[in-house]
């Protein structure tokens, strides 16, 4: 992954992942690149007119076709020579499958992601079949516009560039990087109003500790997304931890 171009009418509301944390950091040490077309500076009339009223009828607005393609097109072209990989068009919708790790994964090793961030009710469809590879979904839910899906992409694919995290190993220790949910973490003080942190992650022993977290992970996965745990082919280790697990649970209720 080496750029991410946004096509947007907000490009402002990007600082969020430009401006700040790992996705900030990552950006100035040049891993990767963020480009910004605005629809709005492919139009050719003086209100720079980027939406109208729905065919059919209906309440609210909908984004026209040609600013739209003229900026994913300024787009390509500007990757040009460079992007010797592969350029994907993502546009975020409710109506796209649904973003997952394994999807941020296969995204991180793609040169050009070019991110649609439609606003108003949506995108003329004939804009989605002639220039969008593939629509993608943060959740269930009806956002004002694609600008947080597409930094929900951003921040988890810049994740996945080698030395965007302090140290290597992170990424790899995310949650979902093994298909489950994370094991609890802990930090000073060791007591806190009456709560200890768990003993063995005070021991030192270090296969204890990762027994432990891996423990926790299946656990956890199991009690709150049986979904996921469906997903991972558990060896013996992993089913004696879950059983391990399931056991104390119903000891200590
Ligand atoms: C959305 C989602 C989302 C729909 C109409 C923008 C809005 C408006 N994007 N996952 N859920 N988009 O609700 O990605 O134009």
């Amino acid at each position: 992954m080496s750029r991410f171009d946004i096509v947007t009418l907000f490009p402002e509301t990007f600082s969020a992942v430009a401006e700040h944390g790992i996705t900030s950091r990552a950006l100035k040490q040049g891993l990767y690149q963020l480009n910004f077309w605005n629809p709005r500076d492919f139009t050719h009339d003086k209100h720079r007119t980027v939406d109208d009223r729905p065919y059919g009828g209906g309440p609210g607005m909908v984004m026209m076709v040609e600013p739209l393609r003229d900026a994913i097109r300024a787009a390509k072209e500007s990757a040009g020579a460079d992007s010797s990989g592969e350029c994907r068009v993502i546009m975020l919708s409710p109506q796209g499958s649904k973003l997952d790790q394994q999807k941020v994964i296969e995204l991180s090793n793609i040169s050009q992601l070019i991110l649609v961030a439609g606003r108003y009710e949506g995108i003329d469809e004939r804009l989605i079949e002639s220039e969008i590879d593939e629509e993608l979904s943060i959740g269930d839910y009806v956002l004002s516009g694609g600008e947080l899906g597409a930094m929900v992409v951003i921040d988890a694919v810049v994740r996945q560039i080698p030395g965007a995290l302090g140290h290597q190993d992170s990424a790899e220790q995310d949650s979902f990087s093994n298909g489950l949910l994370d094991c609890p973490h802990y930090t000073r003080p060791e007591l806190f109003e009456g709560a200890a942190v768990p003993e063995v992650l005070l021991s030192g022993n270090h296969q204890l500790i990762e027994q432990w977290r891996l423990m926790q992970s299946l656990g956890r996965t199991a009690e709150r997304r049986p979904d996921l745990l469906q997903k991972v082919d558990l060896d013996e280790k992993q089913h004696k931890l879950l059983q391990k697990y399931r056991q104390r649970a119903k000891n200590y209720p």
